[in-house]
């Protein structure tokens, strides 16, 4: 854990009990803050009472009195759709209002540093989509190479809760636009912004809110050296302002296309990834046999943590290597079984359109299986990108208009996972590829996408049996 820095004996209010919730509140009394916690579910109040957390409504008589900040959840809304109560009657009482990962950034380095050789450096990864899969193989990378790594943030573990880290020691974090746009301090070493696609508009005011949520990554400290995905007019946009001139060393661009210039620059085109400085190519790694990263969304994420790995000092050899390695992450082009030929691959974490469309583009003959919770905007690029679609096999409490959205595709009504497993099974030829890619959220049938990608799992492992 990572006592809070800068709160003792003050008095602090943390709201959401969650999992950045309550690793908050126990590093904010590891530091010598007074805690006074708040969640608006009884499950949260209940684990806060556990650990012998005061816990009390911040709404109550004089409860903000005297308090020195507030400390929110990334899932609780401080300004769209609308500020939530406490957020809102702190704002006005003047209280600042921050998260674990400022406190964080403001409490990682200690005394003890100036004795090091080389002090513990932060990787922080941000973007749509990608984030996790690049985070996870960044850490990837350098274990291979022997180096002390933790691995924390969106990706599910409370970034307080990592262990003070030691002599040349580098900490990745994945962080979403949630944790980055109300962060107070942050300072990355190395920033990553993988790409942007529409999502969680909601919460941001639209495209131009989240948009302006991630920049603040790059803006707010301006870490040493950047990773920019250049494939969409926001990375080129945050490209340009980061530089200097075509030829700063401090940006790595990472392209699926080509592109050549005077600096430095990672691009997978075909199924390569190549590594160009100052015009020259300096590295060539095939992509394509690599089974733990298919599509060339995942070449991308390929190339973000390889421009990381690069930038810490590791030599490309030792890196083609690790990337050989890798062996994905659940629910993200998990390939979870092979049946007769059959490739079943599990990609629950695709709950956008444009996760779904990449997935889509990653294997050749697929049978399809999409549908759940719509999110806002986007549905009409399914179709035209569903080309090595067989069919799809649509699930979800609204699976008919879902359905839809498909148009010519061709495709059946199933409602539920084991319909869909069992349907596509009984149709697929060997060479196929069934692929859960909903291209939509999964809480109209279950509590999160990982428990949908467990269900798609169970639903295969039983095939076998049959
Ligand atoms: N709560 C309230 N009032 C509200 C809303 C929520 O009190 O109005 C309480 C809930 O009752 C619950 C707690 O807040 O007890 C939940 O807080 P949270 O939703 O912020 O979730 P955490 O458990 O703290 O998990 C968060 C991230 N969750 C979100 O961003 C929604 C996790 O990312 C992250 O792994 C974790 O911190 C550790 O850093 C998850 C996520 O869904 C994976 N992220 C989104 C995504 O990837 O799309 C951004």
């Amino acid at each position: 854990m990572i006592p809070v820095q800068g709160f003792e004996g003050q008095k602090v209010v943390v709201l959401g009990l969650g999992r950045s919730g309550l690793s908050a509140a126990r590093a904010l009394r590891a530091g010598g803050a007074e805690v006074l916690a708040w969640d608006d579910g009884a499950a949260g109040r209940a684990a806060a009472d556990a650990e012998g957390f005061t816990v009390a409504d911040p709404m109550g008589r004089d409860a903000l009195l005297g308090v020195a900040c507030l400390i929110t959840s990334p899932g609780i809304p401080h300004l769209y759709p609308q500020p939530h109560r406490v957020i809102a009657a702190a704002m006005e009482a003047g209280i600042p209002v921050d998260n674990d990962i400022g406190l964080f950034f403001r409490s990682l380095a200690t005394g003890g540093w100036a004795d090091l050789d080389t002090p513990p450096r932060i990787v922080a990864v941000t973007g749509t989509n990608g984030k996790s899969t690049t985070s996870a193989l960044i850490a990837h990378l350098l274990e291979s190479a022997g180096m002390a790594v933790e691995l924390a943030g969106n990706i599910g573990r409370g970034v307080l809760d990592i262990d003070p880290p030691g002599e040349g020691a580098v900490i990745v974090l994945e962080l979403s636009s949630y944790q980055i746009e109300l962060a107070r301090a942050l300072t990355p070493d190395i920033a990553v912004f993988t790409n942007l696609t529409s999502d969680h508009l909601d919460r941001h005011g639209g495209m131009g809110g989240y948009f302006a949520a991630k920049r603040r990554l790059f803006a707010e400290g301006g870490p040493d050296r950047a990773v920019i995905g250049v494939d969409e007019p926001e990375g080129r946009y945050l490209a340009n302002q980061i530089a200097e001139g075509p030829g700063d060393g401090r940006l790595i661009r990472v392209s699926a296309r080509r592109i050549s210039g005077p600096g430095w620059d990672i691009t997978t085109r075909k199924g390569w990834l190549s590594e160009w400085r100052k015009g020259r190519q300096v590295a060539s790694i095939d992509l394509r046999p690599m089974i733990g990263l298919p599509g060339a969304h995942n070449h991308q994420n390929a190339a973000c943590a390889y421009a990381v790995a690069r930038a810490l000092g590791l030599a490309p050899k030792t890196l083609e290597d690790a990337l050989a390695t890798f062996t994905g992450l659940p629910h993200r082009s998990q390939r979870v079984a092979e049946i007769g030929g059959v490739a079943y691959v599990n990609d629950s974490k695709a709950t956008n359109v444009d996760a779904a469309i990449k997935a889509l583009s990653a294997f050749p003959r697929i049978r399809w299986i999409c549908g759940g919770l719509a999110k806002e905007g986007g549905m009409e690029a399914l179709a035209p990108a569903a080309g090595n679609v067989v069919k799809a096999y649509v699930i979800g409490r609204e699976a008919a208009s879902f359905a839809l959205a498909l148009g010519e595709v061709p495709h059946e009504v199933c409602g539920d996972m084991g319909t869909a497993v069992a349907r596509a099974a009984a149709e697929a030829e060997p060479g196929d590829t069934v692929l859960l890619a909903p291209a939509a959220a999964s809480f109209d049938q279950y509590d999160n996408f990982e428990r949908r990608g467990e269900d798609f799992a169970r639903h295969v492992e039983a095939l076998k049996g049959g």
